[in-house]
C-alpha cells in the first residue's frame, strides 16, 4: 500500500519581517509540541533574510536582473519609537542587554529583528534568489501551483501547495507621476525607492514631491547632510512642521521650465534635483487577476478578511499589506492568526460572514478623522488578532499612546523628536538618551551607535 501524504504544504513568498514572522509562528507551534506540522517552503527573491531592512547600494535591477527590492537608504534611523515595534516574545533588553535610545539607526534595528531568528532552524525552509514567477489555483483539486525562478540553479521550479502566504511587502515598486517639463529637466530625477545617499545632494537645491513619511525623512536627512535647500511640494496637505531655515513646503508642482519649477500658488524656484516621494504601488506580477490584491496604501485594504485572508480564496493569505503605524508586532499578530487557521485551531467563517466583518472594518476606517483615531484603529485591529491566539499578550493600547506622544513630539520639533526617550511596554525599561542630538550624529553604523556613551535613562 502506498504512503498517503496528508501533510499540508505551505508556500511563503518573501523572507522580510512578515515572512519571518510566519516562520517564527510555526517554529513556536512546533516547540510547543504541535504535531503534524505543515511542510513549509519560503521563496525569497534576495540572497538574505530581512526584506526592506537589507540595505543595498544597488538600484534598478539586482545581479539576477530582478527589480531591486530595497527602498532603504544610508543614514536611515527608525522613524518611530522602537518601543512601538517591540516583539512581545523578544524584547530589546533581551537582545542588547542594556538600555538603548528610542530611535536607533537601521543597522541596529535590523540586528534586533535578526536576533530573534534561529537561523539554523529557519534557513532550512528558505530558498534564496528564488522570486515567485506565477501562481495559479485549481478549484477542483484545491491546490496552488507555484512557479519560481531559481537563480542559483538557473532553472524554473514548479511545486504544489495547499496555502500560499504573500509576504512580499508593498514599499518597493515606485509610484512615479509625470509633471510637464520633466523630460527637459537638466538635473537628476529619481524616486525615493532609488534614493541611497544624502551626500549626493550636498549643496544642492532639492525639490521633493509628496507629503508623507518619505518626503519628511529624506528632506530632513538631506538637510542634515548639507543640502543647500529642501523644498517639499505637497498635493493634499502640507506636513506642517516648524521647519528649520533651509526647508520649506509649497503646494503642488504644476510644471517645469528647464530647471525652474512652477507651483500651483504661482511661485517659482530653481532646482538641481527632484526626488519623487510619491509612495508605492501594490505590485504582484506573479498573481493572476482572480488572486491579486488590488489596493492602495491604507489601514484596512478591502477584500482581506481579518486583514489577511483573501476573500474569494482564504487559502491565499496576505501579510503586512496595511499602511503601518505598527509593524513587527502587527506582522506577528497576523502570522500567529494565519498559522492557527492553517492548523485548524481557528475556524474561518463562511463568505457572507467574512464579508460582513470586512465591511464593518471598512466602515470604521471610513469614519476615521484624525491620526490619533487611526492609531487606535490599528491597535484595535492588532488586539482583535492577538486575543484569538497564544501570541504573548502585550499592551498594544499603551503602544498606541506612545505613537500619539510620538506625533506630538514631531509637532514640537521635527528635527529633535529622535532625541526623545520612551519606556518599553514589554519590560518597563526606560530608554537611555543619545549623548548628543540626532542632528549631530552622522555615523549610523551598528558599531558607531553602540559605541556612543548613552545617557542613563531618566526614570
Ligand atoms: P519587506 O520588508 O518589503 O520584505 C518583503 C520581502 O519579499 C523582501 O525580502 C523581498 O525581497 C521579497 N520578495 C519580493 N518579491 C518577491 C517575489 N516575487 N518572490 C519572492 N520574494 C519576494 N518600519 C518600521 O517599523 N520602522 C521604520 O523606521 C521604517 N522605515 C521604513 C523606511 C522605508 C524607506 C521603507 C520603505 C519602509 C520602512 N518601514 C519601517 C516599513 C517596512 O516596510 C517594514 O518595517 C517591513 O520591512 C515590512 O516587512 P515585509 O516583510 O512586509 O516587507
Ligand atoms: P505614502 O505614505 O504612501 O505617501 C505617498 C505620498 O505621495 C502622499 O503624500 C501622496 O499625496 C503623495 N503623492 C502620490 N501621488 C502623487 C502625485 N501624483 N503628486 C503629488 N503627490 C503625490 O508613501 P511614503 O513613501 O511617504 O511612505 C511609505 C513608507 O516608506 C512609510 O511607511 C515609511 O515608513 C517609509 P496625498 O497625500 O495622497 O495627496
Amino acid at each position: 500500500m502506498g504512503y498517503i501524504l496528508t501533510q499540508k504544504r505551505i508556500a511563503i513568498l518573501g523572507a522580510g519581517p512578515s515572512g519571518l514572522a510566519q516562520l517564527r509562528a510555526f517554529e513556536a507551534a512546533e516547540l510547543a509540541g504541535v504535531k503534524n506540522m505543515p511542510e513549509i517552503v519560503c521563496y525569497e527573491k534576495q540572497n538574505d533574510i530581512g526584506g526592506m531592512w537589507n540595505y543595498t547600494w544597488r538600484t534598478g535591477l539586482d545581479k539576477n536582473g530582478e527589480p531591486v527590492h530595497g527602498s532603504m537608504y544610508r543614514y536611515l534611523w527608525s522613524n518611530g519609537p522602537k518601543e512601538c515595534l517591540e516583539f512581545a516574545d523578544y524584547s530589546f533588553d533581551e537582545h542588547f542587554d542594556r538600555s538603548i535610545p528610542s530611535y536607533p539607526p537601521r543597522e541596529v534595528l535590523k540586528d534586533y529583528i535578526m536576533g530573534r531568528i534561529d537561523k539554523r532552524a529557519i534557513f532550512k525552509y528558505i530558498r534564496f534568489q528564488s522570486p515567485a514567477r506565477w501562481i495559479t489555483y485549481d478549484d477542483n483539486r484545491q491546490k496552488f501551483t507555484v512557479t519560481v525562478m531559481n537563480h542559483k540553479s538557473d532553472e524554473q521550479e514548479t511545486e504544489e501547495f495547499d496555502y500560499v502566504i504573500v509576504a512580499t511587502g508593498h514599499f518597493s515598486t515606485p509610484n512615479m507621476p509625470y509633471f510637464e517639463g520633466l523630460e527637459q529637466f537638466p538635473g537628476r530625477v529619481l524616486h525615493a525607492h532609488d534614493f541611497r545617499d544624502a551626500l549626493e545632494f550636498k549643496d544642492a537645491e532639492l525639490l521633493l514631491i509628496g507629503g508623507s513619511y518619505s518626503a519628511e525623512d529624506i528632506g530632513t536627512q538631506c538637510y542634515k547632510y548639507g543640502a543647500k535647500s529642501v523644498t517639499i511640494s505637497y498635493r493634499s496637505t502640507a506636513l506642517g512642521f516648524d521647519w528649520p531655515e533651509g526647508i520649506e513646503e509649497r503646494p503642488l508642482l504644476t510644471r517645469l521650465e528647464g530647471n525652474i519649477a512652477h507651483f500651483i500658488d504661482g511661485t517659482t524656484k530653481k532646482f538641481d534635483a527632484i526626488i519623487m516621494c510619491t509612495g508605492y504601488l501594490f505590485h504582484f506580477p506573479f498573481l493572476p487577476d482572480e488572486l491579486r490584491l488590488q489596493t492602495h496604501n491604507c489601514l484596512y485594504p478591502d477584500n482581506l478578511y481579518k486583514g489577511i485572508f483573501f476573500q474569494s480564496n482564504p487559502k491565499l493569505i496576505y501579510l503586512g499589506m496595511q499602511d503601518q503605524y505598527f509593524t513587527f508586532n502587527m506582522f506577528d499578530a497576523q502570522a500567529w492568526y494565519a498559522r492557527d487557521v492553517i492548523l485548524n485551531k481557528i475556524h474561518i467563517p463562511d463568505a457572507a460572514q467574512r464579508l460582513q466583518d470586512i465591511q464593518d472594518w471598512l466602515a470604521r476606517q471610513e469614519a476615521l478623522e484624525t491620526a490619533d483615531e487611526s492609531i487606535d484603529f490599528q491597535a484595535q485591529y492588532v488586539r482583535d488578532l492577538i486575543d484569538a491566539t497564544d501570541y504573548p499578550d502585550f499592551p498594544i493600547e499603551k503602544q498606541a499612546e506612545l505613537f500619539k506622544a510620538w506625533l506630538r513630539d514631531k509637532e514640537e520639533g521635527i528635527m529633535e523628536f529622535r532625541n526623545k526617550s520612551y519606556r518599553s511596554t514589554i519590560t518597563g525599561t526606560m530608554a537611555s538618551s543619545l549623548p548628543k542630538p540626532w542632528l549631530d550624529i552622522k555615523d549610523d553604523s551598528l558599531e558607531g551607535f553602540m559605541a556612543l556613551k548613552f545617557l542613563a535613562p531618566k526614570e
